[in-house]
């Protein structure tokens, strides 16, 4: 039997010999290359059983040069063994990145390379022989196709940072579809796209017309989608299917589809659970090249990270925007109002204030009355400092009986003013508790923005804080 081909590539002549010597005394056939772009040419013309490729070398390092035998369809099923000269976390990364097999340090003992080799081509059997013979190829091919490939890994990269970048750049659900769906389109040339979101018993379906097609057509584009992701989900149906059309003006245009001759779909799959199904049609669909399908996996796996975060965004803005007991804006919600605020203010030089309104023993309202009756006394606090405040200012409930007020263009003075007309309005007012009346009182802290201490959305809410802190400790029912 011919002794199995090991070939090594390394810069080093004195590490090639060593190990050359090692792996011809273990009665194996060796072939040697001085740089990744001599290995790769070798692998491809000759017959080679096990590749060892050195990290650092001139020309193209060892990670290229893996990358590319297990890109290349004839060579893929060659086993890689990368040898990194340290034990490091980035070498095993970009070993798993590009498809490596195994790993050896340099330094280790001899004597485990050889065992290395000798069990990965134990573990490989009898590949079967004469692949080189099908196609020798030239250096020339080899670099045309490298150049290929890097091209289009580079395009690639580009393609799917881009989508990340969607994903940073929007927000609103409508506009990242559609800003997805053009990237998409730089990918596969489709005429009509749509994306399906899986939701419990629900499914949200968008749609966009890139190039011009008949409503038949985006109408199959809709019913082949449904189809599939019903397959895709075992077979049930969905209680709701909610379904968008988008039409963005400037699409490439061309000859208007009437007949749906290209169809593709994509599944995505999170955690197990189908995901979503891209959908691509469009008589151009039907010539894509398996490389392009194959990049399509990845396309669409991105594209649904994006679209599920600004799906997610919306859903939380607009759901848990209000506090359900008082209706004002909740903790998180009248947050980020300061925060959008803050930034606001930062770019047109303007003051804004904040006040923090805290109710006075409120505990005993709600021993000497009960929880409910406390809470009728919130939700009228509520409605008592809305009602003192202008409408531009927003009210929110910070926590349990405590609440906020964004003043915009406000300076401090006004916000003091404003804070002793809701400390009195209150202080004034009357509150039903069931049969009885209740009377409370409210401390009230407020800061400004720009002050002293004040630099960022936190320190302001800090400053409020403090001020009230301060009120409640200078004997409540007052202002600071
Ligand atoms: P202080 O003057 O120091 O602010 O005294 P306090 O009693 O108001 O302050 P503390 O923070 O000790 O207690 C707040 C109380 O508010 C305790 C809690 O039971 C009550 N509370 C918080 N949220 C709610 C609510 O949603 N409904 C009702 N009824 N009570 C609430
Ligand atoms: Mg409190
Ligand atoms: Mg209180």
């Amino acid at each position: 039997m011919e002794p199995s081909k090991v070939l090594i590539a390394d810069d080093s002549p004195l590490a090639l010999r060593t190990i050359e010597k090692l792996l011809t005394e273990a009665g194996l056939a060796v072939v040697t290359a001085r740089d990744g772009l001599e290995a790769l040419d070798k692998v491809v013309s000759d017959d080679i059983d096990l590749v060892i490729l050195d990290v650092m070398m001139p020309r193209m390092n060892g990670y290229q040069a893996c990358r590319l035998l297990k890109s290349e369809p004839t060579t893929r099923g060659v086993p890689v063994v990368i040898l990194t000269s340290k034990d490091q976390e980035g070498d095993r990364f970009w070993g798993l990145e590009t498809g490596a097999d195994y790993y050896i340090t340099k330094d280790s003992e001899p004597q485990r390379i050889v065992e290395l080799v000798r069990n990965v081509l134990a573990a490989e059997g009898s590949r079967p022989r004469g692949r080189a013979a099908e196609g020798r190829r030239t250096s020339l091919d080899i670099l045309s196709q490298v150049n290929d490939l890097l091209d289009r890994k580079l395009y690639e990269a580009t393609i799917l940072s881009e989508i990340g970048r969607v994903a940073r750049g929007l927000v609103a659900k409508d506009e990242t579809f559609t800003a997805v769906m053009s990237l998409v389109g730089r990918v596969a040339d489709f005429a009509v796209g749509a994306m399906a979101f899986v939701e419990e018993e629900d499914l949200d379906v968008v749609l966009m017309v890139r190039r011009p097609a008949t409503p038949a057509v985006v109408e199959e584009v809709k019913a082949r989608l449904l189809d599939v992701v019903v397959r895709e989900h075992g077979g049930a149906p969905f209680a709701r299917v909610v379904a968008r059309l988008f039409t963005p003006s400037g699409g490439p245009g061309g000859r208007e589809e009437k007949t749906l001759d290209g169809f593709l779909t994509v599944p995505v799959t999170t955690s197990d659970r189908l995901a979503g199904v891209l959908a691509l049609g469009g008589r151009r669909v039907a010539r894509m090249s398996p490389e392009t399908v194959a990049f399509l996996g990845q396309v669409a796996n991105q594209a649904y990270i994006v679209m599920e975060n600004a799906r997610l965004f919306e859903r939380v803005r607009n759901l848990s925007v209000r506090d359900s007991l008082t209706d004002l804006y909740n903790h998180r919600h009248a947050m980020e109002l300061v925060s959008v605020e803050f930034t606001r203010v930062g770019r047109y030089q303007e003051a804004f204030s904040l006040l923090m309104i805290d109710v006075d023993d409120f505990k005993k309202v709600n021993d000497e009355y009960g929880h409910p009756a406390g809470d009728a006394v919130l939700k009228e606090l509520a409605r008592v400092i809305k009602e003192t405040v202008r409408t531009v200012d927003v009210v929110g409930r910070y926590g349990g009986e405590e609440f906020v007020a964004v003043l915009p263009h406000t300076p401090h003075g006004e916000a003091l003013e404003t804070a002793e007309r809701i400390r009195l309005r209150i202080h004034d007012h009357v509150f039903p508790a069931g049969e009885r009346k209740v009377h409370v009182t409210v401390s009230v802290g407020v800061a400004s923005y720009p002050s002293a201490n004040v630099d960022s959305p936190s320190t302001l809410i800090r400053e409020a804080d403090k001020a009230l802190y301060r009120a409640k400790e200078a004997g409540r029912d007052r202002v600071a």
